[in-house]
């Protein structure tokens, strides 16, 4: 492609709306721009990125046996009312009425439509395992779409279906699916971790985020060195403490803390330390009120909590709903004495003589020990895991980074198949719901990851397996003949062997071109010089610092052995 027809408007500032650096470099480098809030434009220069990771995509899943189909982007609400979630999601589900007044919402995922296309064409067992999966857009109407195509309200997923007559053929694909998303980002050149995570609303009770490592990721990864265990934060097993603080239990007292309420101002004023206090959290839930306890220098996760209850929705209760609960405003609550269900974190079992809010404004207890001063209903893991903590599956420590998810696998089982009677006669004739997994991965997040991982000041470092282009050719003076003629040579050698090539055929400034040519990040750079009066050009990485410099003749053989390398 020739610099001066490219529809690229690359651009010198930084766009102030853009708050990570993928926004950024993705504006800079001409790749989209903004519509509305959350809904881009994709320009050439991102389009091919995107069909590279498409490609990418397609390829595994048709190789990993799933078989593309389209959905559509406008789905009825009649499935959805069948589902029960038409009146699950809230606003972030955007609905509207055609001309006949009937419902319909734009497809923030196709469970639905999936399950409804599949239930009226199978009927018999010797119809599955089937594995359906389209690249579609999506429509969710996000509160605050940020970060340019990493959190849009339209975007590009690959979602897939998986249909099955056992659970353990469910369990199978699930593994296939693993597999192929471990190859789909492997030949994305980027570097990620499959995590075990939560399975949230769309029930089932398993699955895997795939994470792209980067330190701008929202994401926080905690694994393990020594066994390899890793589980997204919200996941993470915390192993409980051993053996108590083998302390005398001395009588628990009320003392006077005026105004003292957080966890560094108890520990302050009563000079104790954090681990000592037992922090008091009210909740409420769909099954009542809950008092979860913790060690005063750990967090509650919620995830964990809600799991434990098993309930549908829980939240911190506000100060009135404190109040009822313990009679005291926040700040004073403690387990000691209160008539509600108690679930207590492991780290709790190890507190003796602990401190805790006495249920009384400007009072907290003293010496209080579980067992003896107040009863755990349930005691559970519901802390957050933190740097060093002891791996709960080896003895090795945990550490924490961070990662964006580009992919997530869920084992589905029922929760549509019985709910849209989706069944299958077995081979002995009897009907049963089909078993269904479902896997989807964030297209456009997907790149945006990519350039989260792999950029430097100067701008985009692509991995050569999802650049644009994979050549840049930059003749330093256009008006110098020589230079233009050795430059269309290369263009010309290149193109014949299939290598795709940005040639910057404009008349500019050498640094013009050299900034932009850092800044889209493509893979290799020939540049055409002076050198050319010695029959030589430079070749250079984007991801190196040295260059070489090769005769003319060679030039494009080595850039085609490389391209082809992959190197
Ligand atoms: C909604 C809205 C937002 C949503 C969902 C439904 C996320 C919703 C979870 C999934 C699960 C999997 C198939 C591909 C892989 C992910 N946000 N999810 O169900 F109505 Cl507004 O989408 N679906």
């Amino acid at each position: 492609m020739r610099r001066t027809r490219a529809f690229l408007p690359t651009m010198k500032e930084d766009p102030s709306e853009a708050e990570v650096i993928s926004h950024r470099l993705m504006l800079r480098a001409g790749m989209i721009r903004k519509v509305a809030a959350g809904i881009y434009n994709l320009l050439p220069l991102g389009l091919k990125v995107l069909r590279r990771v498409e490609t990418i995509i397609r390829e595994e899943m048709n190789r990993a046996g799933a078989q593309e189909v389209l959905m559509p982007l406008v789905i009825p609400a009649e499935m959805w009312k069948e589902s029960g979630r038409w009146d699950l999601y809230g606003k972030e589900l955007l609905r509207f009425k055609d001309r006949h007044d009937r419902e319909f919402c734009l497809g923030p995922t196709h469970e639905e439509v999936i399950t409804d296309m599949v239930r009226r064409e199978v009927r018999s067992y010797r119809q599955l395992p089937l594995n359906l999966y389209q690249i579609q857009i999506k429509f969710r109407d996000e509160i605050r779409p940020r970060f340019g195509l990493m959190r849009g309200r339209e975007f590009i997923m690959k979602d897939a279906y998986s249909f099955h007559a056992t659970e353990r053929d469910a369990e199978r694909e699930y593994e296939n699916m693993y597999n192929t998303y471990t190859r789909i980002f492997e030949r994305c050149g980027l570097r990620f971790t499959a995590v075990e995570a939560e399975t949230g609303a769309i029930g089932g009770r398993f699955s895997h985020e795939f994470m792209v490592l980067a330190e701008t990721g929202e994401d926080v990864i905690v694994s393990c060195g020594t066994c390899g265990y890793s589980a997204n934060l919200e996941r993470a097993e915390c192993r409980p403490p051993e053996g108590g603080a083998g302390e005398k239990e001395k009588a628990m007292e009320k003392v006077h803390t005026p105004g003292v309420k957080s966890v560094e101002e108890v520990s302050r004023f009563l000079g104790v330390s954090p681990e000592r206090l037992i922090k008091t959290m009210i909740y409420e839930t769909d099954k009542g009120p809950v008092v979860a306890l913790v060690r005063g220098d750990l967090e509650i996760n919620e995830a964990k909590l809600k799991r434990l209850l098993h309930c549908e929705w829980i939240a911190l209760a506000d100060e009135e709903k404190v109040r009822g609960v313990t009679g005291a405003p926040p700040g004073f609550a403690g387990p000691v004495g209160l008539e509600v269900r108690i679930v207590a974190d492991h780290s709790v079992s190890t507190i003796v003589n602990g401190v805790t809010g006495a249920n009384e404004e400007d009072y907290h207890y003293i010496n209080v020990n579980p067992g003896r001063d107040f009863a755990v209903d349930t005691w559970g893991d519901i802390r957050f895991a933190l740097e060093g903590d002891p791996c709960p599956r080896c003895d090795g420590r945990l550490s924490l980074s961070r990662g964006i998810e580009v992919g997530h696998i869920f084992k589905l089982g029922t929760k549509y198949s019985e709910a849209m009677r989706a069944t299958f006669l077995d081979e002995k004739g009897v009907e049963r719901p089909m078993v269904m997994g479902c896997y989807g991965i964030g297209v456009g997040r997907t790149v945006a990851a990519a350039i989260e991982q792999n950029h430097d000041e100067k701008g985009i470092i692509w991995p050569l397996p999802l650049a644009p282009y994979h050549v840049y050719i930059l003749p330093v003076n256009v008006k110098d003949a020589s230079m233009r003629e050795v430059s269309e040579r290369i263009y010309r050698g290149l193109t014949d062997s299939g290598v795709e090539v940005l040639y910057d055929d404009r008349d500019e400034r050498a640094g013009v071109k050299f900034n932009d040519a850092d800044l889209i990040g493509i893979p290799w750079r020939v540049t055409v010089g002076s050198r050319v009066k010695e029959g030589k050009v430079e070749i250079k990485a984007r991801d190196r610092n040295e260059a070489e410099i090769v005769d003319i003749e060679e030039a494009v053989g080595r850039l085609v052995q490389r391209v082809r390398g992959g190197t």
